[in-house]
């Protein structure tokens, strides 16, 4: 059995969004179109409270891309984005979310970061997301969405550690892409044996 795997293809991450990801919303018509072809599909939703420890505005004399030390390693810091129920933590309104079996919300904890679908930014904490997979019989992964350096970067790696076959179709994803972040990630998810297609 085969998921497609959407991420973060949330408002903040596109033009105009708080966290905006150049062309973020050029691949969301295409994604649509690839989701008859899969056994299920899954969207992943960044999904933090105000106030959460990952934006710059709640550390004191820090900037957006500062990087700090927190208890659970290196923290990049972002302006404030996907607040729970703002409009920037909606779905772009032209995704078909109606589609998804599974909407499967992260980083809702203030103290610690979730960049992956599977685990938390400790590297430890699950979502849950291996074993509603799991027991659903899906073993192969194909992942789009925002962002390809950090949340998909991050997801991908985690499954193909977890013994999942996973394809990343990059044409179908976009980057942040600072500070060489997006070449870093590509040699991470080919070490990591994911396929990038
Ligand atoms: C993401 C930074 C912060 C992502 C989420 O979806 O890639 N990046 N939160
Ligand atoms: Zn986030």
């Amino acid at each position: 059995m085969h998921a497609l795997i959407v991420i973060d293809v949330q408002n903040d991450f596109c033009p105009g969004g708080a966290l905006a990801v150049p062309g973020g919303d050029e691949i969301v018509q295409d994604i649509n179109a690839l989701m008859s072809e899969f056994d299920a599909v899954v969207l992943t939703q960044d999904w933090h409270p105000a106030g959460h420890s990952s934006f710059a505005s709640t550390h004191d004399g820090r900037a957006p891309m500062d990087l700090i030390e927190m208890p659970y390693g290196p923290q990049v810091l972002w302006p404030d984005h996907c607040i729970q129920a703002s409009p920037g933590a909606q779905f772009h309104m032209a995704l078909e979310a109606d589609r998804a079996d599974l909407i499967l919300r992260k980083g809702f904890r203030t103290e610690i970061d979730s960049y992956s679908a599977f685990f938390e930014n400790d590297h430890r904490t699950p979502t849950g997301l291996e074993g509603y997979l799991r027991t659903r019989g899906i073993d192969r992964l194909t992942m789009v969405g925002l962002a390809l350096d950090f949340c998909v970067n991050f997801s991908a790696v985690d499954a193909a550690k977890l013994g999942f076959a996973v394809e990343v179709r990059e044409h179908l994803c976009r980057a942040i892409d600072f500070d060489s972040s997006l070449q870093a990630a590509k040699t991470g998810m080919q070490q990591a044996g994911v396929a990038l297609v």
